[in-house]
């Protein structure tokens, strides 16, 4: 097979040291044995996540001068506005710092009363909080496949059909919010929903009269899935795929930082709902800022115009999918556990099965992301249990389906000599699984505990 290479060259770079293994140990001990806590000078590879992580191209540094910062009216939002009108067709934009950002301003209008239910395929631990505190119930309805991390399945991120229509059944239809579809599904491990599902939500949505939206921080990556893997596809452009997908939803919340490529932004775009659109701007000025920059500057809403097509072209996503791709094939050789087939955005190691001496409540991903950056200074992120936290009501540790640990790329950032690096440590400590402990908490705030809390290990 033809070799083919990443389609830009490197025209900035910036530095990245490892320091020694004392120094980690010290510095991850003073993080409270939480990653997050590092300091980002102290990561020799950080894949923490994929989120304003990317690397800008010429194209968008250069339309950052073109940055308008009027307050009101900003010729810059206009082009936002208007490539979201070209890629996803929908008419009412508001701009947001960040996804969260659009999350909490529009999702108090569409839950009527307390205690109504979000239907989602799996939703993201920040839209969950949002859901939660907006008064409303979340719901995951994945199929059960995306839990089997060695079943080979194309679309893990697919909503289970039946499920779906049996919950609005049993609840009522006046007792549903709205349905998200996040695509990719991030918490499954990055995984696809495909064509055929989105039109299923939709005629489940129709027929009990409910709304979509879309968490589109991976939108692109989504749409390229359909194309490699979905029959009748293939010839269709990017663009095209994303056209057809929007057009099923009414709208869509998106963290910017993503397929979006930039370092920070959001968005919500609303179809054709102008009383929405009213309700969500009317809130957007006291949370976000005026609307028509919600809390990003000229210089911001340029690069985003620009990222937002950037994020479509398929060479680009044929590379940065198949990085990751081939950071998951060379683990697998080696008899490593990760969610298969890979995903977009990262691979997603199965840490109950790295670790199954380590227990769900002692957070085995965890345990294996201090691992690999006390073995070559790679930062990780956990996505299991001590990502879901406790029930609000009982106060009982929930149970990740699957215990993962992900391996989040960043757009156009590291090379594939980078993807080896982390391959390479990993193979070491899978020859020393067994003596990897677990976690117990020594601080555990409330709300998206995993952001802030500290831990340490459990000595036996
Ligand atoms: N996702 C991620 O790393 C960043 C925060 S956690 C380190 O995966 C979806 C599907 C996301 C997401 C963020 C958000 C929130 C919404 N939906 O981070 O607020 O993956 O821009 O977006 C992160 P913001």
């Amino acid at each position: 097979m033809e070799r083919t290479a990443e389609p830009y060259r490197i025209k900035m770079v910036e530095p990245i040291r490892k320091i020694s293994q004392e120094a980690r140990i010290e510095a991850l001990e003073a993080a409270g044995y939480n990653p997050f806590a590092l300091k980002s000078e102290d990561v020799y590879i950080d894949l923490l996540t994929d989120s304003g992580t990317g690397a800008m191209s010429d194209q968008q540094w250069s339309a950052m001068m073109l940055g308008d910062e009027s307050y009101a009216g900003s010729k810059s939002f206009y082009k936002v506005k208007k490539a979201v009108k070209d890629i996803f067709n929908y008419d009412h934009v508001i701009p947001t710092h960040q996804g969260r950002g659009a999350e909490q301003v529009l999702f108090p209008h569409l839950i009527k009363q307390k205690g109504q239910y979000i239907l989602g395929n799996m939703h993201f631990d920040t839209t969950m909080a949002w859901i939660e505190m907006s008064g409303g119930i979340p719901v995951n309805l994945v199929i059960d496949d995306a839990f089997d991390t060695q079943k080979e399945h194309p679309f893990k991120g697919n909503f289970d059909l039946e499920r779906l229509e049996n919950f609005i059944v049993e609840k009522g239809p006046e007792n549903i919010a709205f349905i998200i579809i996040t695509v990719t599904c991030n918490s499954a491990g990055g995984q696809p929903v495909s064509m055929e599902n989105v039109r299923g939500v939709r005629k489940i949505a129709d027929q009990f009269g409910i709304k979509i939206n879309f968490d589109s921080a991976r939108f692109a990556e989504n749409a390229y899935f359909i194309k490699k893997r979905e029959v009748g596809y293939a010839h269709k452009e990017i663009k095209e795929i994303v056209a057809e997908m929007y057009g099923m939803g009414d709208f869509l919340t998106m963290s910017a930082k993503k397929d979006a490529i930039v370092n920070m932004g959001g968005l919500i775009a609303i179809k054709d709902d102008g009383h929405l659109f009213a309700a969500a701007s009317a809130s957007c000025v006291p949370m976000e800022g005026f609307v028509t920059y919600g809390g990003l500057s000229g210089r911001d809403m340029e690069c985003l115009a620009v990222g937002l097509h950037e994020g479509l072209d398929f060479d680009y996503l044929e590379n940065r999918i198949g990085q990751v791709e081939y950071l998951g094939a060379e683990l697998r050789k080696r008899g490593i556990p990760i969610q298969w087939p890979v995903g977009g955005h990262a691979v997603f190691v199965d840490a109950g099965k790295f670790l199954p001496h380590i227990p769900a409540e002692q957070f085995p991903a965890q345990a294996l992301s201090n691992e690999l950056y006390l073995q070559a200074g790679v930062r990780p992120v956990e996505v299991g249990s001590l990502l879901l936290g406790r029930d609000p009501e009982t106060g009982v540790q929930k149970k990740a389906g699957v215990e993962f640990m992900r391996l989040t790329i960043p757009r156009r950032v590291y090379t594939d000599r980078h993807m080896d690096v982390i391959v390479d440590a990993l193979a070491k400590i899978w020859e020393r699984r067994d003596q990897v402990k677990g976690l117990e908490f020594t601080y555990e705030p409330k709300v998206l505990r995993h952001f802030l809390c500290r831990l340490k290990p459990i000595e036996s």
